[in-house]
């Protein structure tokens, strides 16, 4: 799209889609330089939260930085996603707090099931949350019980040979609808007018989880071997959970819909092709999943410097798999396996796309789980918690888009690099 640029401040089309304001640079005076002065030095990764005058009505590439610059290699990469987790944080998730100054873990087990009581203290306020873990029966593997955090309660089959946590994230960030801005342990700890949207809330709570299961090994649980599942609302805040905290090994979202593993400009196509699907408008007036930072944007879509392939992209080189339901329309089906085609993309470039499954079926209600998919579910289960040599190469759709047709070329403008 057109930029128009402050004075003092030029225009740059890096490409049909995507141009850039960038600071007027004098012409140097000389023009000589000497032929053995090095490669300019790459420029530190630059992490800002925002980027001015972004416009780009199709999805942005993953394989640009904010600059324009490409993406060229692994280690480009890892400063990528650390840009787009600024963004991410900066447009619609708020921030995210660190490991407070103090935090404490108490293990109280009865039977098979144990309750990990966790204290997290910062200036002078103390909050106490209690997820429970269930536990297989017999002794754990070396290393402890593989383990998989599941937002308020499982809607799908976990295998046996793995742990079950219940995270009461509605605790640590309420989501009744608007009046749960600022409401919950997380927002009494860091005050009601912490930028951090619910999902981020819940996504600090999972961290400070895994920190105290790191320093709790009479927990028996495999910190590297740790999943993250939610259904719907809650599908939403696994997918960010995995994205946000790199100690996750596994993100499984189901059917987060509109707001998880959909695109923001895809879903809003959607509604314009005429289906009755949600949309960032309307996401942010429902509920406290996202900033009210966030509201500043859903009617100009276009200026988002990232969509949320790149929020599940964040998850790369780690391996997730979402699945969704084209029988609720309101999921915005279309989106999810566009948004998850792009994001796709980032897997390819790494070398691992079989990291990264994508499942989606109809014929079962909203959260209820479709045992066709059971084998794909328990596939990546058995390769990345259980460490099986098993094919994770799951990545499928049913293709009822009610109408709606998913076409590559109008938003996806890149072409796929190897990154080495
Ligand atoms: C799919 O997730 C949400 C959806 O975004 C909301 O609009 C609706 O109110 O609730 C869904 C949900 O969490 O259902 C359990």
């Amino acid at each position: 799209g057109a930029t128009s640029c402050v004075a003092g401040s030029t225009c740059t089309v890096v490409n049909p889609y995507y141009s850039q304001c960038l600071p007027a640079v004098a012409s140097p005076t000389t023009t000589s330089v000497p032929t053995s002065t090095p490669p300019s030095v790459p420029a530190a990764c630059s992490t800002p939260s925002t980027v001015s005058n972004f416009s780009n009505s199709a999805l942005p590439d993953p394989f640009l930085f904010d600059d324009g610059t490409p993406v060229t290699t692994v280690d480009d990469w890892s400063c990528r996603r650390a840009q787009i987790l600024a963004l991410v944080q900066g447009y619609e998730a708020g921030a995210l707090p660190g490991k407070p100054s103090s935090l404490a873990g108490t293990l109280t087990t009865s039977g098979n099931t144990s309750t990990l009581s966790i204290t997290a203290s910062n200036n002078g306020t103390s909050i106490t949350f209690e997820p429970t873990i269930t536990f297989p029966s017999g002794d754990p593997p070396a290393g402890g019980w593989p383990l998989v955090i599941v937002y308020d309660s499982p809607s799908l089959p976990i295998p046996s040979g793995i742990a079950t946590m219940i995270y009461s994230n509605s605790q640590m960030a309420q989501q009744n609808d608007q009046s749960s801005r600022g409401v919950g342990l997380f927002y009494d700890l860091f005050g009601q007018n912490a930028t951090a949207s619910a999902m981020t809330a819940w996504a600090w709570g999972v961290s400070r989880i895994i920190d105290v299961l790191e320093q709790t090994p009479s927990a028996n649980i495999n910190t590297q071997k740790i999943a993250v599942t939610g259904c719907s609302r809650d599908g939403k805040g696994a997918l960010m959970a995995g994205a946000l905290e790199p100690r996750i090994a596994l993100t499984i979202p189901q059917e987060s819909g509109s707001g998880g593993d959909t695109c923001w400009r895809l879903s809003l196509f959607e509604q314009e092709q005429g289906s009755d699907v949600q949309t960032a408008t309307e996401i942010v007036q429902e509920n406290v999943w996202f900033s009210t930072n966030f509201a500043n944007y859903v009617d100009d879509l276009n200026a988002l410097p990232y969509d949320h392939h790149l929020l599940a992209a964040l998850i790369a080189p780690r391996p997730m798999i979402s699945f969704e339901n084209t029988d609720v329309v309101w999921l915005s089906p279309m989106s999810a396996f566009g948004c998850m085609s792009a994001a796709h993309t980032v897997w390819e470039a790494l070398g691992i796309a079989d990291f990264h499954g994508f499942e989606q079926v109809g014929g079962h209600q909203h959260c209820a789980w479709p045992s066709s998919l059971t084998p794909q579910l328990n596939a990546f289960f058995d390769r990345f918690l259980l460490g099986q040599n098993v094919s994770t190469d799951f990545f499928a759709t049913n293709d009822e888009f009610n109408g709606v047709t998913w076409t590559p070329s109008q938003w996806i403008n890149w072409t796929t690099p190897t990154l080495n």
